[in-house]
């Protein structure tokens, strides 16, 4: 019998096919000179998709009947429709755990950034401004004494709140049901923009959480309030972000990512008080080996005795 057969639809982390490449017999479907002649041909054959960016839905699917698994390189599993993939039987897997702490502190930096005004410090030092006798000026926000609302409190809004407390931050939070935690809990998102300083975005993307972070709550978070978005672009409205960086109706925002990555919306380019990163969240050698790591492991363990390491919740009901 030949080696299971693993699609790979995109470029991937490399360890993702040195991982597999003793045990699976790899389809690179972007170096394939006609990708459709090449799933036409192996639909019966391939049994898992390997993948990290590729929009996976159910008409996808349907052109592998033989798949019944989807790894994803990401905790963020957007661009699959795990409950169509669940309506055909396939499960799918992401990478919980592994980049929690790098994602944090990547917050935290961005955090910092925004509050401080660090990146335009640095600019005015390089620009010789400070060289010619004129001190950089006075930033009017600190962390000290503020108060963060986390959007979307699950194991990397936790790594944030872990950090930030030492800096003297007040942790608050809205999700859809109150946590077993001590901070005070927020069932309207506006409420808890209108109490805090620092909306702290953690929220997976997608429909679900489209453009929750809407013109009423930047209003809401008011002219000292600071957006960070390390989540999903789509979460935030970027035109009415744009609109409320320009009017001061919120202070400023440091962001990770776009509503329309890797483009960017124009004005948020020119804005002096945007802070913007190139989604670099998890962006470490060790993390995205990790990462790739646990893309691996989850098709070894589903490809030995059907258990996949971590399948996402939409999947779970699959595996009982
Ligand atoms: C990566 C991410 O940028 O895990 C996620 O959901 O957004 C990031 O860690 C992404 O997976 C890169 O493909």
């Amino acid at each position: 019998m030949g080696l299971p057969v693993v699609l790979m639809p995109g470029p991937m982390h490399p360890a993702v096919a040195e991982g597999l490449a003793d045990h699976c017999e790899l389809i690179r479907l972007w170096e394939e000179s006609d990708p459709d002649a090449v799933l036409a041909a192996r639909r019966d054959e391939i049994v898992a998709v390997a993948t990290g960016g590729t929009t996976i839905d159910g008409p996808f699917l349907d052109q592998l009947p033989a798949v019944r698994l989807v790894a994803s390189f990401g905790v963020g599993y957007d661009r699959i429709d795990a409950a169509a993939a669940a309506a055909r039987g396939v499960v799918v897997t992401n990478t919980p755990g592994v980049l929690d702490n790098e994602v944090a502190d990547t917050a935290l930096g961005l955090l910092l950034m925004t509050v401080r005004e660090l990146g335009r410090a640095e600019q005015y030092l390089r620009e010789g401004k400070w060289a010619e006798g004129r001190p950089y000026p006075l930033t009017p926000a600190t962390m000290h004494g503020r108060r963060m609302g986390i959007l979307g409190l699950g194991r990397i809004g936790q790594a944030i709140a872990d950090r930030v407390q030492p800096f003297g931050v007040t942790v608050a939070y809205h999700n859809r049901h109150p946590k077993d935690v001590s901070y005070q809990y927020y069932s309207s998102l506006t409420e808890m923009a209108a109490d805090v300083d620092i909306l702290m975005i953690v929220i997976p993307g997608g429909d679900n959480t489209r453009h929750l972070v809407d013109a009423s709550v930047l209003k809401a978070l008011g002219p000292d309030g600071i957006l960070i978005n390390v989540a999903r672009g789509t979460v935030v409205d970027e035109q009415a972000l744009v609109d409320a960086l320009r009017t001061n109706t919120i202070l400023s925002a440091g962001l990770d990512v776009f509503e329309h990555e890797p483009k960017v919306h124009p004005d948020l380019l020119t804005l002096p008080n945007a802070v913007l990163l190139p989604h670099v969240g998890s962006a470490t050698i060790p993390t995205r080996t990790a990462m790739a790591n646990l893309v691996v492991a989850n098709i070894h363990h589903w490809l030995s005795d059907g258990t996949p390491l971590t399948p996402v919740p939409e999947s779970t009901k699959l595996l009982k």
